[in-house]
C-alpha cells in the first residue's frame, strides 16, 4: 500500500547505470510452517565507471523482517529503511560480500508478488519489482548474476524446484529435505524463480538442432495431472519452430513449468522454470475449447521465446519493457499464423488492437511503446507495449522483408547475447543489417497515439492515372498528442470495380517498393501515382493491417463491397466487411435518413459472403460476424451504450430474419460427424456452426431451441459452452436450467468453473445486484485474480447492458470492488480501474457518474501507488 509519502515518478531520462554489480548470489531459503527465512551472500563489486558512492542502496520491500545484514562478516547496524530502499554506508573495498538474513510470510502475502502461498505450495512471481519481497537486493534488470539457490522445506513438500540445473537434493533431518540448484546464465533477479509443493510432473524430451537431450517437465496438482499433455506438445513445437524461424536453440538440459492457480497475469518466463496461470496451460480435450488449446498453445509459445527475446537478451531498464514483450508478441503470433491460419490470426489480433489498444492510445493512459514515465511499472503491462509493441516490431520485418529481418535478428541475439539492452540497440541491429534509414522509424517507440491517415483517391479515366494522396497526422489523447510524422510502411493493391481482379502496380515512386507492394509514407503529405490504370479501381490499403493506423480513403458502401466480396487480401475482406457494417451499424445508432438504404447493401453483402463457396470455413465465419460492442464504441464521437446495444440486435435480427432459410442450411451443413479433434479445419467449422447458431438465436423466438440441442448434443467444451454463450444473449428460463446443468457437471473443474462464472456474469440480463449474489457462490474468491476477473472483470469490460444500467448500480459495483481489492492485491485494482479511465468517451450522464467514481478514489486517503497513479492520470484537467 502507498504509505504517507506520496508516490514517486520514475524517469527514464534519470536513468543511471548501477553504482554496484552483483556477481554472484547465493540463496538459502528455509519454508517453516509459520514463516519462511531467506539467507543471501551477493558477492558485489563497485562499478567504477561511475562516481564513487558514499552509500550502498538495496531494494528492501516492506514485507522484509530484517534479522541482520553483514558485510564481509562484520555485522551492520547502522542501516536505515526508507519506504522500499535499505541504505548502508558503501563498504570500503570494491569487492565485497553482502550477507543478509530476514524472515517472511509467504501465507499472509495476498499480492501474489515475491513468495506466496497459493493453496497447498509456495510459489514466486518475481517481474517487475517482486525479488526485493524475497531478500534486500539490487532488483533492477541491468544488473546480471549467476544464481544458487538453497532451498529447504517439510518432506510433505516433494518438489524443491529452482532456475538452472538439479545440482544436488539430500534429507536434512527432522522430517525435513533441500535441493540445491545452480543456473550457470547470468540473470537478472526478475527472472528468479522457486517452487515448494506436493505436485505431480508429466515428462517429454526435446532433442535440440545440435543434438542435445532436453527434459522437460510439467508440475501440477495431482487432480490435474491429465492435462498437462497438450502443452508439454505446444513446447516441443515451440522448441522446434524457434530453432527453424530465428535459429535460436534452448540452452539448459532442463525446462520446467508448473501451473499455479493464483496468479495475477497469465505465465511467467523464469528461467528453466516458467510459472503459469493453471488457466493458461492446463487443457484436455474435454473440458477445453478450441480458442482455449489456441490460447494456451501460443502462451506455452511466448514464454519459452523470451528464453532468448527477454532472458538471454534482456532489458536495461522497464522503459524498455516492449524490448522484450512486443518482441515476443510479434514472434508468438508469427508462431500461431505457422502452426493454424495466418488470415485468421491476424483478424483476432487486430481486432484486439482496434478494439481496445486504440482506446488505450487515445484516453489518458495513452503512453509510447517506450513510456517516459511511471509511477508504478505494474500499470504499464499493457497493450501498448505488447501489441502495438508487437505491431512496430512487424511493421520492421515488412520493411526488412524475410531474410533481412533474420539477419538483424541474428545480429542482435549475437551482440546483445548475455546482456542488458534497449530499443535504441534493437533498431540499430535493423538498421546495420538491412542498411535502411531508421531514424525516423523510432518514433513509434517515442510518440503515443494512433495516427490517422487520410487517403483522397482520383482517377483520371482519360489519362489512365489513379492518383493517392495521403495526409498523415497523429492523434491522442488531448494534451499528449504527437507532432512529429511517423515512417508508415502501406501495403497495397488494386481492386477493379468491375471485376474484382487485381490491377498491376506501376509507379515511379522512389519510396515504393514494387516487390512487397509497401508504399512508405514518411511525411506529413504524399501523393502517389498509379499509370496505365484502365478501369476503375477500389484500393486496397493497409493488407494484413501493414500499420497500426485508423485510415480513412472516403470509400463509399459500394468500395467496401467490392473488397469484402473480391479482395485477394483475406485480412482486407474482413476489414472491409467490418467497415460496411460499422457504416451501416452507426447510421442507425445516429438515426441517419439513409440507414434503410444501408440495412439492405448489408444484407445483399451478408447474402453474397454466406454463398461464397471458395471461402474457407474459419474466415468465412469471421467475415459473418457483425462488429463487436468495442468497435461501435470506438467508431463513435460520444459513446451511447444503449443506443450501441440496440443497434446491434436490431440489424443481427434483421439479418438473421431476411437470411434464416441460409442460416439454417449453414447450421446442418456445419454439423460434426465426427469426433472432436483440435485442428484448425475443425475448429474452423466449428466457429462457422456457433455463427450460424448466433443468428437463428434472434430469427425468431424459438431460435434458442437449435442452442438446447447443440448443448444437448455435442461432444465437446467448443460447442457445448459455444451454445451456452450465444443463447445467454437471449436467457430464458431454459438457459438457466442448462446453466445450472452445466456447472453440476463441471464444478470440479476448475477452469471450466471460471468460464461458467465469466457466461453467468455477461449475460445481459444480469444486474450488479446478481453479481453481487454471486459473491456468495462457492466458486468465488476474492484472493484468486481468475475468479476476480471472471465474475467482477467479465461484467464490468463485456457486459455493457449490465454494467452501464441506467441506475448506476454497474459503476457502485466496481467502485466498490477496486476499493476492497486494493487492500490485498494492489496490482488487481488497479487494471480494474480501466472501465472508469474511458469517462470522457461516454453520453453525459454516463460521463459524470464515472467521473464521480474517480473523485471518490481520489478522495481515499491511502491508495496504492497502482490505483493513485491510474485515477491521477485519469482525472487530469485537459483543455476542451
Ligand atoms: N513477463 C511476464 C509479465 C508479468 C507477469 C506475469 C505474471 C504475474 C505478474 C506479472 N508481472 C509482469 C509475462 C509475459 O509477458 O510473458
Ligand atoms: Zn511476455
Amino acid at each position: 500500500m502507498r504509505n504517507e509519502q506520496s508516490p514517486v515518478t520514475i524517469r527514464l531520462q534519470d536513468y543511471q547505470p548501477p553504482a554496484f554489480w552483483i556477481q554472484k548470489t547465493q540463496l538459502n531459503i528455509c519454508i517453516e510452517a509459520e514463516q519462511t527465512w531467506v539467507e543471501s551472500s551477493l558477492h558485489m563489486t563497485r562499478n567504477t565507471s561511475q562516481p564513487q558512492p558514499n552509500s550502498l542502496v538495496l531494494d528492501a520491500g516492506e514485507l522484509l523482517d530484517i534479522e541482520w545484514i553483514k558485510v564481509d562478516g562484520v555485522r551492520i547496524d547502522t542501516f536505515e529503511r526508507r519506504g522500499e530502499e535499505l541504505i548502508l554506508p558503501a563498504p570500503a573495498h570494491t569487492q565485497f560480500v553482502l550477507h543478509s538474513r530476514v524472515r517472511i510470510d509467504p501465507a499472509n502475502n495476498t499480492t501474489l508478488e515475491g513468495l506466496y502461498r497459493s493453496g497447498g505450495m509456495y510459489c514466486t512471481q518475481c517481474e517487475a519489482q517482486g525479488f526485493r519481497q524475497i531478500t534486500p537486493y539490487l532488483d533492477r534488470p541491468d544488473v546480471l548474476s549467476v544464481f544458487t539457490t538453497r532451498i529447504e522445506a517439510a518432506v510433505d513438500y516433494p518438489q524443491l524446484l529452482a532456475n538452472g540445473n538439479r545440482v544436488d537434493a539430500f534429507p536434512c533431518g527432522q522430517g525435513r529435505h533441500a535441493a540445491l540448484w545452480h543456473d550457470p546464465f547470468p540473470k537478472p533477479s526478475y527472472l528468479f524463480a522457486l517452487v515448494v509443493g506436493n505436485l505431480v510432473c508429466a515428462r517429454q524430451t526435446f532433442t535440440t538442432q545440435s543434438g542435445r537431450d532436453v527434459a522437460l517437465e510439467l508440475y501440477t496438482e495431482e487432480h490435474n495431472q491429465h492435462k498437462t499433455q497438450f502443452a508439454l506438445e505446444a513446447l516441443q513445437r515451440s522448441m522446434r519452430w524457434d530453432e527453424h524461424t530465428y535459429g535460436r536453440e534452448y540452452d539448459l538440459d532442463l525446462f520446467m513449468i508448473v501451473a499455479v492457480d493464483h496468479f495475477n497475469m497469465g505465465a511467467m518466463e523464469n528461467k528453466g522454470l516458467n510459472i503459469f496461470n493453471s488457466a493458461c496451460v492446463l487443457a484436455d480435450v474435454s473440458s477445453s475449447t478450441d480458442r482455449g488449446f489456441e490460447s494456451i498453445e501460443s502462451i506455452v509459445a511466448h514464454e519459452y521465446f523470451h528464453n532468448w527475446s527477454g532472458n538471454r537478451v534482456t532489458c536495461r531498464d522497464w522503459f524498455q519493457l516492449s524490448l522484450k514483450e512486443g518482441f515476443t508478441v510479434f514472434r508468438d503470433s508469427q508462431f500461431t499464423a505457422d502452426m493454424h491460419h495466418a488470415a485468421v490470426k491476424r483478424i483476432d489480433d487486430v481486432q484486439l488492437l482496434m478494439n481496445h489498444q486504440f482506446a488505450e492510445d487515445s484516453g489518458p493512459m495513452a503512453h509510447p511503446v517506450r513510456p517516459a514515465e511511471y509511477i508504478e511499472i505494474n500499470n504499464f503491462y499493457t497493450l501498448t507495449v505488447y501489441e502495438k509493441g508487437a505491431e512496430v516490431v512487424r511493421m520492421l520485418h515488412t520493411l526488412l522483408g524475410v531474410n533481412t529481418f533474420r539477419a538483424a535478428t541474428n545480429l542482435y541475439f549475437s551482440r546483445h547475447d548475455g546482456s542488458a539492452a534497449t530499443v535504441e540497440d534493437f533498431v540499430a541491429c535493423m538498421a546495420e543489417a538491412s542498411g535502411l534509414d531508421l531514424s525516423q522509424f523510432q518514433r513509434w517507440y517515442h510518440q503515443a497515439g494512433t495516427p490517422e491517415v487520410k487517403i483522397d483517391s482520383r482517377f483520371d479515366a482519360q489519362a489512365q492515372q489513379l492518383t493517392l494522396r495521403f495526409t498523415q497526422h497523429a492523434s491522442s489523447f488531448v494534451g499528449k498528442s504527437s507532432d512529429q510524422p511517423f515512417h508508415i510502411p502501406i501495403r497495397l493493391g488494386l481492386v477493379a470495380m468491375h471485376d474484382g481482379r487485381a490491377v498491376t502496380l506501376r509507379t515511379q515512386h522512389p519510396n515504393f517498393d514494387p516487390n512487397n507492394a509497401v508504399f512508405s509514407l514518411r511525411d506529413d503529405e504524399d501523393t502517389l501515382i498509379f499509370e496505365q490504370v484502365t478501369e476503375a479501381v477500389v484500393p486496397s490499403l493497409f493488407r494484413d493491417f501493414s500499420a497500426p493506423v485508423r485510415y480513412d480513403f472516403g470509400a463509399s458502401a459500394a468500395d467496401w463491397e467490392v473488397l469484402a466480396r473480391y479482395d485477394s487480401n483475406q485480412f482486407n475482406r474482413w476489414y472491409a466487411w467490418q467497415s460496411l457494417s460499422t457504416q451501416t451499424l452507426m447510421s442507425i445508432v445516429e438515426q441517419q435518413d439513409d440507414a434503410k438504404t444501408h440495412l439492405t447493401q448489408l444484407t445483399q453483402t451478408l447474402r453474397h459472403l454466406l454463398t461464397d463457396a471458395t471461402l474457407e470455413p474459419a474466415i468465412q465465419a469471421r467475415l459473418l460476424t457483425l462488429p463487436s460492442f468495442e468497435t461501435l464504441a470506438n467508431a463513435s464521437n460520444i459513446v451511447d451504450p444503449v443506443a450501441i446495444s440496440s443497434a446491434r440486435i436490431l440489424v443481427q435480427k434483421h439479418l438473421a430474419e431476411q437470411l434464416h432459410e441460409l442460416w439454417l442450411a449453414l447450421l446442418m451443413r456445419t454439423k460434426s460427424t465426427q469426433p472432436y479433434v483440435f485442428d484448425a479445419a475443425s475448429a474452423g467449422h466449428r466457429a462457422l456452426h456457433l455463427t450460424a447458431l448466433d443468428y437463428l438465436l434472434w430469427s425468431n423466438d424459438q431460435g434458442w431451441q437449435h442452442a438446447q440441442s447443440l448443448f444437448l448434443a455435442a461432444d465437446n467444451m467448443t460447442e457445448r459452452s459455444g451454445a451456452l454463450l450465444c443463447w445467454g444473449q437471449r436467457a430464458n428460463a431454459q438457459w438457466h436450467s442448462a446453466m445450472d446443468t452445466f456447472y453440476t457437471a463441471w464444478s470440479k473443474d476448475a477452469q471450466v468453473v471460471e468460464r461458467w462464472l465469466a457466461m453467468m456474469a455477461t449475460s445481459p440480463a444480469m444486474r450488479a445486484k446478481d453479481i453481487k449474489a454471486m459473491y456468495q457462490h462457492a466458486a468465488f474468491s476474492w484472493h484468486n485474480p481468475n475468479r476476480v476477473r471472471s465474475v467482477v472483470g467479465a461484467f464490468c469490460l463485456r457486459n455493457p447492458a449490465g454494467f452501464f444500467a441506467a441506475d448506476g448500480s454497474g459503476f457502485d459495483l466496481l467502485l466498490a470492488a477496486i476499493l476492497q481489492l486494493d487492500q490485498t492485491n494492489p496490482q488487481i485494482a488497479a487494471r480494474l480501474c480501466a472501465p472508469f479511465t474511458q469517462w470522457r468517451r461516454y453520453v453525459p450522464s454516463i460521463r459524470e457518474a464515472l467521473h464521480n467514481k474517480l473523485i471518490v478514489l481520489s478522495e481515499q486517503p491511502k491508495l496504492s501507488a497502482g490505483v493513485f497513479e491510474v485515477v491521477q492520470k485519469s482525472l487530469v484537467k485537459i483543455a476542451e
